[in-house]
C-alpha cells in the first residue's frame, strides 16, 4: 500500500472502490481487471496531487461461502482467513495495487456498524417483517424474478437456471425482514435524471432506468435458514442478507458511526467500480439504502464489461486454467496491467487471447516504447557521454513534438482521470510514442552525428534533448498504468536527482515542455520490455 503525491489537506478525498469479492475461490482475471482499473484511476488522481482513498476487500458471509467451506471441511471463518491471506492479498501485492485499505466483512469494525445501520432503518420504520417465496441463485446470492430465468438443457433439462451462472436456482420460502425499496423508485428516477453521469456507461444507465421505471419490489434483507452472517440485532434468528452486509462496506471502511472526521472526508464514494453483473445492487439498492438513512449517495457507478473466454463470461468455473500469475510470469506485471485496459474499451466486453497479448506486447510495448527508450539512452551515451545536451537549434519538427506531448497529456488526463476511458487515454499516450519514433526516423540523429560542425552538433543535441524530454513525459503519463517500467525509465533519464520522485510529478503538468534538466545523467538501464520467450497459444 503506497500513498504518494502531495495531498491537499482538509478536502474530501477522491474515494474509489472495487467490489468486495467473494472468497469462495482464488481471484481470477476478471477480479484483477476491475482492481487494476481502480488502481490506475487512483494512482492517476494521486499523481494530480489530490487526496485519494482506494478501497478493496472481501465479501465473506452468505450461503455461497458457507457451502464452499463445508465442502472443504473447514469453518467459514477458517476458509476466509486462508483465502484472504494466501490468495487475495498476495495477488493485489503482486499486481502493485496501491489500495489504502482492505476491508473484510467478517471484521468487527464492519459487523458492528452494519448492525447499527440496519437497526437505524428498522427504528425509522423502513423495515418490516414478511414472508417470501421465490427462486434464489446462491451464485449471485439473489432472489431472481421468474421471468429472468432460462430453461435448462442436458443435465439440467426441465430445471430453471440463473442466466448468469447457468446453474439451477433453488426455491426458497422464508420468513424475512423487508426493506421498503418499492417506495424509492420515484426518488431514484429523479436522482438519475438530475445526475446523468451517475451510471456509466450509457447503455448500463438505460438498463437501470428502465428497470426502476417498471416498479421496484421490496427487498428481503434477512435470511433465517442458515447463520453465516451478521445477526439482525432485534431478532437474532435472522442474519442480514449478504448484499446489504456487503454494500455497507463502502461506509464502514471509512469510519461510518465510528470516525466522523474520516467519514466526512471520504464518504460517499466518487466512483464505485463494478462489473455489470452487480450494477443494479450499486445503482438501485445502495443509493436507496443511503437515502433511507439520510446519507449522501455516491458520485458515480461505473460498470466494466466482461472478460470473455471462448465467447463466455470468464468465471471461476470456465477460467480455462489461465491465472493472472500465468500472464505476469510471461509478460511481466506492468504489461499485464496495461494490456486489458489497452485492449478493451472500458464498459465493453472483450476477449483475451495469448496471440493478441503477444502481438500488442511486441509491437507497442517492446518495439515502439521500449526500443525508443533504449535507443535514446544509447545515443546520449554514445554522442554526449551520457550527459543530456541542451536543445539550442529547435525548429518546426521539435515544435510538433512539443505540441504532441501537450496534446497527449491533456487528452490522457481527461480520458483516464475523468471519463474512465482507459483505452482512449493509453492510446493518446502511445500515439505520442509513435510520433517520437517517427520524429527520430525523420531526423536520423545517427547521420546528423557524423556532421561535426557546430551546427551539426547543435542539431544532434536538440534532437536528443527533444527525444529525452519526450521520454520524461511518457514516464510521468504511464506511471499510473505501468509503475515499474516508468520508474526504470525515470532512473535511466537521471530524472530523480533533479526532478525528484516520479510519483510526485504532477500528471496534469506532464505536457509542459522542457522539464528534464540539461546535464541530467542518462544511462542505459535494463530493457523495459524484454523479448518474450516461446510463444503461447490460446487454443
Ligand atoms: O459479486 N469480467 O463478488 P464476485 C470482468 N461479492 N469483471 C469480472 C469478471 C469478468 N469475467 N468476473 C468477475 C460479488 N469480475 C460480490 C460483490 S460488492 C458490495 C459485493 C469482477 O467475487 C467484476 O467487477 O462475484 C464483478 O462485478 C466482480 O468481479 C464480482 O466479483
Amino acid at each position: 500500500m503506497a500513498a504518494t503525491g502531495t495531498e491537499k489537506q482538509g478536502s474530501k478525498a477522491f474515494y474509489v472502490t472495487t467490489p468486495i469479492y467473494y472468497v469462495n475461490d482464488a481471484p481470477h482475471l476478471g477480479h484483477a481487471y476491475t482492481t487494476v482499473a481502480g488502481d490506475v484511476l487512483t494512482r492517476w488522481h494521486r499523481q494530480r496531487g489530490e487526496k485519494v482513498w482506494y478501497l478493496t476487500g472481501t465479501d465473506e458471509h452468505g450461503q455461497k461461502i458457507m457451502r464452499t467451506a463445508e465442502a472443504n471441511g473447514v469453518s467459514p471463518q477458517e476458509w476466509c482467513d486462508k483465502l484472504v491471506e494466501e490468495a487475495w492479498k498476495p495477488l493485489w501485492e503482486h499486481l502493485d495495487i496501491a489500495n489504502d485499505d482492505f476491508i473484510r466483512t467478517t471484521e468487527k469494525r464492519h459487523t458492528d456498524r452494519v448492525q447499527e445501520f440496519v437497526q437505524d432503518l428498522y427504528d425509522k420504520g423502513e423495515i418490516y417483517k414478511g414472508g417470501y417465496e421465490g427462486p434464489y441463485c446462491v451464485g449471485c446470492e439473489e432472489y431472481k424474478l421468474p421471468a429472468d430465468l432460462i430453461d435448462g438443457e442436458g443435465e439440467y433439462e426441465g430445471q430453471k437456471l440463473c442466466p448468469i451462472h447457468k446453474k439451477p436456482v433453488e426455491l426458497l420460502k422464508e420468513e424475512n425482514y423487508f426493506f421498503k425499496l418499492s417506495e424509492y423508485g420515484p426518488r431514484l428516477l429523479e436522482f438519475y435524471g438530475a445526475n446523468p453521469g451517475f451510471i456509466q456507461p450509457e447503455s448500463a444507465r438505460n438498463e437501470v432506468v428502465n428497470f426502476v421505471k417498471q416498479g421496484l419490489q421490496d427487498l428481503s434483507i434477512s435470511r433465517s435458514t442458515f447463520d453465516w452472517g451478521v445477526k439482525v440485532p432485534w431478532d437474532e434468528k435472522h442474519v442480514i442478507y449478504v448484499w446489504i452486509d456487503a454494500l455497507l462496506n463502502y461506509a464502514t471502511a471509512v469510519g461510518y458511526n465510528e470516525n466522523p472526521a474520516k467519514f466526512a472526508d471520504t464518504f460517499p464514494a466518487d466512483v464505485h467500480l463494478v462489473g455489470k453483473d452487480i450494477l443494479r445492487f450499486h445503482a438501485i439498492i445502495w443509493p436507496a439504502m443511503l437515502l433511507a438513512n439520510d446519507l449522501p449517495v455516491p458520485g458515480r457507478v461505473a460498470a466494466n464489461g466482461w472478460l470473455m473466454v471462448g465467447g463466455e463470461k470468464m468465471s471461476k468455473s470456465n477460467l480455462t486454467g489461465i491465472k493472472p500469475q500465468d500472464l505476469t510470469s510471461h509478460f511481466g506485471v506492468d504489461a499485464y496491467r496495461w494490456y486489458f485496459l489497452r485492449a478493451i474499451a472500458f464498459g465493453q466486453d472483450g476477449s483475451f487471447s495469448w496471440e493478441d497479448f503477444t502481438a500488442r506486447y511486441t509491437s507497442e510495448l517492446a518495439n515502439d516504447y521500449g526500443n525508443l527508450a533504449s535507443r535514446v539512452a544509447a545515443m546520449v551515451g554514445k554522442y554526449f557521454g551520457g550527459e543530456l545536451p541542451e536543445a539550442t537549434a529547435s525548429d518546426a519538427a521539435e515544435k510538433a513534438v512539443q505540441e504532441g506531448l501537450a496534446k497527449a497529456a491533456a487528452t490522457a488526463d481527461r480520458l483516464i482521470g475523468e471519463e474512465l476511458d482507459f483505452q482512449g487515454g493509453i492510446l493518446a499516450i502511445f500515439d505520442f510514442v509513435k510520433q517520437v519514433n517517427g520524429y527520430l526516423t525523420e531526423q536520423e540523429p545517427w547521420k546528423v552525428a557524423k556532421d561535426t560542425s557546430p551546427e551539426g552538433q547543435a542539431r544532434l543535441a536538440t534532437i536528443l534533448y527533444t527525444a529525452a524530454d519526450s521520454l520524461r513525459g511518457m514516464a510521468v503519463l504511464l506511471n499510473a498504468v505501468m509503475p515499474r517500467t516508468s520508474e526504470a525509465l525515470w532512473e535511466s533519464l537521471g530524472a530523480e536527482a533533479s526532478l525528484g520522485a516520479l510519483a510526485d510529478q504532477p500528471v496534469q503538468n506532464a505536457g509542459v515542455w522542457g522539464q528534464l534538466p540539461v546535464g541530467s545523467t542518462v544511462t542505459k538501464g535494463a530493457v523495459l520490455f524484454p523479448r518474450l520467450e516461446e510463444p503461447k497459444t490460446t487454443a
